[in-house]
């Protein structure tokens, strides 16, 4: 099994990485605001925030994998399957979704959401959920009180625990981001093995952070390594200018870019420590990069060239940042052959 990212192809209905071949298309996201263009077979995530530096304002990822994908549908999670790994989208209308005094329509459905998810995997018997993407509209929009993010972290949580699953330690890599509008939209990975989740030592663990950030905290470890046969993949996390649990830089976004890559750098050394293959550099991971104030994106690409190269694969995107005073967030991959024995 070999999975493989292409992380920056247009829009077409089969990108030439796939011609031929979309029954190996485990999934997919498109980014950007131009028009989304035919629905293509597989499972796609659908991000409407703006590219930065991209001037047609689209691309689509997908991921490929070297055998027949099966599909389904599950409770209107889209999802496609290549031996023991899955990917799979769930979109949720907030509307659909009652609110109570205790809880709010986006707690509501960020918890259904993940018991839909969590009920999947476990039927699939492919319980080792690896990666999550979030992204959900007006994150640092405070309503009735609490911030969006956190409600969010309440209904996250709520599922994780119903389902008995720790909220902490043995938890997915994830991003959570805010866009202008949409649903609540949840892309996920699984597999059949645990994941080997790896924390940074600069940062306090999220799942263990103070109450002042939220009344439950979020949900995900600082990146995790994954095993496919003869493939090892390091995801890492949104990653931001957070120092033990505290924002540092706040109002200097090149301050937040140089300490949320020494944090990337600081992920990447954990990870090194647990990894079965050759040490990660970070000149060959594949990095997206929200940046929350398009203007801010020239320095934001200056600061990370003069850091890592220019050389390096890096999609900006325009989001929110799950804290108020959060200028930008980096999340990355990489995949290396696993020499398995004769
Ligand atoms: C942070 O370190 C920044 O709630 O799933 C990064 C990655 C962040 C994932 C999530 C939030 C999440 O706290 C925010």
């Amino acid at each position: 099994m070999n999975l493989q990212l292409f992380s920056d192809l247009p829009l077409a209905d089969l990108p030439d990485a796939v011609a031929g071949g979309a029954d190996r298309v485990l999934g997919g996201a498109r980014l950007g605001q131009a028009s989304p263009g035919l629905a293509p077979g597989w499972p796609v995530q659908a991000i409407a925030a703006p590219l930065l530096g991209k001037p047609d304002d689209s691309l689509q990822e997908i991921w490929r994998c070297d055998a027949a994908c099966a599909a389904g549908e599950s409770e209107g999670i889209r999802w496609r399957r290549a031996g023991n790994l899955l990917y799979g989208v769930i979109e949720l209308a907030e509307a659909d979704f009652s609110p109570t005094p205790a809880v709010s329509a986006l707690q509501a459905a960020s918890a259904e959401a993940y018991r839909r998810i969590f009920r999947l995997l476990d039927a699939q018997r492919l319980p080792n959920l690896w990666r999550v993407w979030n992204y959900l509209a007006g994150i640092n929009q405070e309503v009735d009180g609490l911030e969006r993010y956190r409600q969010f972290n309440i209904g996250r949580q709520d599922a994780f625990l119903e389902f008995r699953r720790g909220a902490t330690g043995n938890v997915p890599a994830a991003c959570a981001l805010g866009v202008a509008e949409g649903p609540l939209s949840i892309a996920f990975m699984a597999g059949d093995t645990p994941a080997v989740p790896v924390e940074n030592p600069r940062q306090v663990s999220a799942y263990n952070y103070p109450a002042e950030y939220g009344p439950r905290s979020p949900t995900f470890s600082r990146a995790a390594l994954v095993y496919l046969p003869g493939q090892e993949i390091l995801f890492i996390s949104g990653t931001a200018s957070i120092v033990g649990h505290r924002t540092v830089h706040p109002d200097d976004v090149v301050g937040q870019c140089r300490e949320s890559l020494a944090n990337v750098a600081a992920v990447v050394a954990e990870a090194n420590r647990l990894a079965r293959t050759t040490a990660y550099g970070l000149d060959e991971l594949s990095y997206r990069v929200y940046v929350r104030q398009a203007e801010d994106f020239p320095l934001v690409r200056e600061t990370l060239a003069g850091l890592i190269g220019d050389t390096v694969e890096i999609v900006y995107v325009q989001a929110d940042i799950c804290r108020h005073d959060l200028l930008l967030e980096i999340e990355a991959m990489a995949s290396h052959t696993l020499e398995t024995c004769a």
